[in-house]
């Protein structure tokens, strides 16, 4: 029976000790070590933390811990991200103060990250509700706003007709209902508030290459971004203005019969009086606008489209007058939102042209399948016929005046919300309606308070008087503000940056504390960031770049995306399926370090692996850890050679382990070490060396441990044990015996063996040496270290 192992009172007594002591705190930056700094995002507080929140938290803090005990100085961040919808939603059904409610949310997570007992830099804090922090927010929008960076334009966005709001993307469910009511969400075009970021779209593709990431990370951002090579060729019309459309190929102009347009074209309107079916133009406009873009680059459905009668274009290759068609199939957001329809070589054109009997001209040879998108030598293409179709891109481009350009998938990034809980755009407008922003002895320019929350399609403030007054208290008589928020993506663009230099009244992070600790050395995050967050916050930094207030063009140096924890039925986890783990719940019964390396144990970090929790594994660690505790009463004043060797060997393996973030190797490595421990017993050397090693998977119980064997300091504070090269090698190794490619058993021999020692060995073998009578050994293949491969015949 092993000695009791109350992790509660270890627990509860070593948290106290922590926070009195802000052992965790880094501090001012101390030069004489190198520094680190590893983020993981921060949460919303929703007001209890979920298991997803340990396994991001909780098993980083294994990394920041082994850093610590290297000699780096470590800074491990943690805040919130406090504004948001939830607040606003407990506020309308509730009818409580979204203020009060997050942040007694903000409070009572504190409290269950100090039962995590995570090695966070409390110092370094920040919450983007504390008006101190979106102060900053603000003011950067101000200086966005004076280099046009931020501006206000016209936008699609999702409409909520019961809910009467706008709502955010991530509101709306993949049915294209209301994550709320349930109600159809429309699309409605609207004034808007937004950040130029395609005009950053080349340096964050650009900027990509450099970056120590996972190749799909950077390949998801690079599709998202859908940069395009491409060119602009201008089709003259019969009524007014060329049509400009935007063409990955160029070369086969030759071919293009017809253009399509966009349902949003402006062509449409402007040419209103030219169109002889415009009615019908119109309303098939009406029902496209409604479509989502997903659903209208569908290839499944079958394509519409309305021909614009009147209308005709002229093929700049070729001189011949071709129809110009509406079809929901062309985007407005993509490219000049106009295309040449060259139905012979696009999958989408071919459709097309067969269902409205549009003339199909090939001008590529192909190789019989249709339509034939590769390339070849030209036909059909005038004076082009017999040119490569690569080289024709740019001649054909050069003789009709069209630019050769890039397109891009990306678009404006939409950052305003007709909604409460949220940093007020610090946005005035005069009596004649212009727009002037607000200055920074004015910020931060505080929520008003006495609003109604009920949605009416208004934004909520709107109604508050209070804003209202203040404006013209301050700007004059007529002066107005602007009623909407900022979207909560923007408060997490620069967090990391506020962390470091979290007290500073004048700037936003000084360049002095971006010396001392940016950049993010690593970024430790959800995978559903990939596309939104981490671009959003790399075009933030570019901005503050070219605004001369940041240093780096990049924030995060190494990103690493973690897997889910599902429910114990190997679903993700959700009230409605019974299947979630509360995490107090396996700390109350096993304790957070339990819980802590139960996480990490799992399987290795930083893939995107999903793992289903298993109550059999969990007690596995819980029991692991009650050995540790008894190791104490193994301690010997002598220990045999193999368990010295046995110790170095793990030290060896648990460094390399963490450092590819492999805390479960690491954890059964240690695992190893314990069975030989118990039964052969230990030095106390030995075990104080082991104690230090396991101190950043169980912080609890090693430091309980270690003041237990006499010492007055912290184990935290200790320095992470080193492997002697001579022990931790190993003195034999295990040869797999194959004999004609069949496995027949194995050798030990010195890692130094020659093939004819390994060969010697295998010979007085038993389970190999019944093989080998009567018998020519024809050949022998011998992988050192590894396998001996004998091929034999009779
Ligand atoms: C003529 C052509 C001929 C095309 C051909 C393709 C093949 P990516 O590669 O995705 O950038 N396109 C251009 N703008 C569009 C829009 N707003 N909505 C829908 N489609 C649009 O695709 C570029 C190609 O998609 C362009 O090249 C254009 O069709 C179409 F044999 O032009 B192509």
């Amino acid at each position: 029976m092993h000695k009791k192992f109350d992790s509660e009172a270890i627990e509860k007594k070593w948290q106290e000790k922590w926070r009195e002591t802000g052992i965790y705190n880094v501090g001012e930056r101390d030069s004489s070590k190198e520094k680190e700094y590893v983020l993981v995002e921060w949460p919303y507080p929703s007001g209890n933390l979920h298991i997803g929140h340990w396994y991001a938290f909780a098993v980083p803090d294994i990394y920041v811990r082994f850093k610590r005990m290297l000699g780096k100085q470590v800074l491990y961040p943690m805040g919130f991200d406090a504004f948001g919808l939830p607040a606003e939603n407990a506020a309308i059904k509730r009818n409580l103060d979204p203020k009060k409610w997050t942040d007694e949310n903000m409070a009572f997570m504190r409290s269950q990250f100090e039962r995590m007992g995570n090695a966070f830099s409390w110092d370094k804090t920040a919450s983007s509700t504390d008006p101190e922090y979106f102060k900053w927010t603000q003011w950067m929008f101000t200086k966005f706003y004076e280099n046009d960076i931020a501006y206000r334009g016209k936008g699609i966005v999702n409409w909520c007709p019961s809910c009467n709001t706008v709502l955010a993307n991530e509101q709306v469910l993949a049915d294209d209902t209301c994550e709320r009511c349930g109600s159809s969400v429309e699309k409605r075009e609207m004034d808007e508030w937004k950040m130029r970021i395609t005009k950053y779209a080349d340096r964050l593709v650009d900027d990509l290459d450099a970056l120590d990431w996972p190749e799909a990370i950077k390949e998801s951002q690079r599709n998202w971004i859908g940069r395009s090579k491409g060119a602009k060729i201008s089709f003259k019309q019969s009524t007014s203005d060329a049509i400009e459309v935007f063409t990955t190929r160029p070369d086969t102009l030759f071919g293009a019969t017809f253009l399509v347009i966009a349902p949003e074209h402006p062509l449409v309107e402007s040419n209103k009086d030219g169109i002889a079916n415009y009615a019908d133009v119109a309303a098939y406009v009406a029902t496209a606008k409604q479509k989502d873009d997903q659903d209208r680059m569908d290839a499944t459905k079958e394509k519409t489209g309305v021909e614009l009668k009147g209308i005709k274009a002229v093929n700049p290759g070729n001189g011949e007058e071709i129809p110009v068609f509406v079809a929901d199939y062309v985007l407005m957001g993509y490219g000049t939102g106009a295309i040449m329809a060259v139905p012979a070589h696009d999958e989408r054109d071919g459709e097309f042209a067969v269902k409205f009997g549009m003339q199909i001209v090939e001008v590529l040879k192909g190789d019989g399948h249709k339509p034939y998108v590769g390339t070849g030598k030209l036909i059909n293409s005038g004076e082009f016929n017999g040119m490569d179709s690569e080289e024709a891109k740019e001649a054909i481009v050069k003789k009709v005046s069209g630019v050769m350009t890039n397109t891009y998938r990306l678009r404006d990034w939409s950052i305003g919300r007709q909604r409460y809980w949220g940093v007020p755009i610090p946005i005035v407008y005069d009596p004649e309606g212009k727009a002037h922003t607000i200055p920074e002895e004015h910020l931060p320019w505080i929520l008003p308070t006495d609003v109604d929350f009920k949605p009416t399609g208004e934004p909520p403030l709107k109604k508050s008087q209070e804003l209202q007054e203040r404006v013209e208290r301050i700007f004059g008589k007529g002066w107005t503000p602007d009623y909407e928020t900022m979207d909560a993506f923007v408060d997490s663009s620069w967090y990391f940056l506020r962390y470091i230099d979290n007290q500073n009244e004048k700037e936003l992070s000084s360049v002095k504390a971006q010396e001392e600790w940016m950049s993010i050395d690593l970024y430790f995050g959800g995978a559903e960031h990939t596309t939104m967050h981490l671009l959003y916050s790399r075009f933030w930094q570019k901005a503050l770049l070219d605004l001369g207030l940041v240093k780096d063009s990049e924030p995060y140096k190494k990103r690493l995306n973690r897997g889910l924890v599902l429910g114990p039925d190997g679903n993700k986890m959700s009230k409605s399926k019974g299947n979630v783990i509360d995490p107090d719940e396996q700390v109350s019964r096993v304790g957070a370090d339990t819980v802590k390396m139960y996480l990490a144990f799992m399987g290795p970090y930083g893939e995107v692996a999903n793992y289903p929790w298993d109550m059999g594994g969990i007690a596995g660690l819980r029991r692991f850890l009650e050995r540790v505790n008894g190791l104490t009463d193994h301690i010997k004043t002598e220990e045999k050679l193999e368990v010295t060797k046995l110790l170095h060997k793990t030290v060896s393996k648990v460094c390399g382990d963490i450092a590819l973030y492999k805390f479960n190797t690491a954890i059964s490595a240690m695992m190893i070490f314990v069975n030989l421990a118990e039964k052969e017993g230990l030095k106390e050397e030995s075990l104080k060396a082991f104690i230090r090693l396991l101190a950043p998977f169980a912080p609890h119980l090693c430091e309980e441990l270690w003041s237990n064997l006499g010492n007055t300091t912290s184990v935290h504070n200790e320095t992470y044990p080193v492997a002697d090269a001579d022990l931790a090698a190993d003195t034999e190794v295990t040869i797999g015996v194959q004999i004609n490619g069949k496995s027949r058993g194995a050798v030990t021999v010195s890692p130094e063996a020659s093939e004819d020692e390994v060969l010697a060995a295998a010979k007085l073998e038993p389970s190999v040496v019944k093989y080998l009578d009567g018998v020519v050994i024809d050949k022998v293949i011998y992988v050192p270290g590894r396998i001996l491969n004998l091929i034999v015949k009779p």
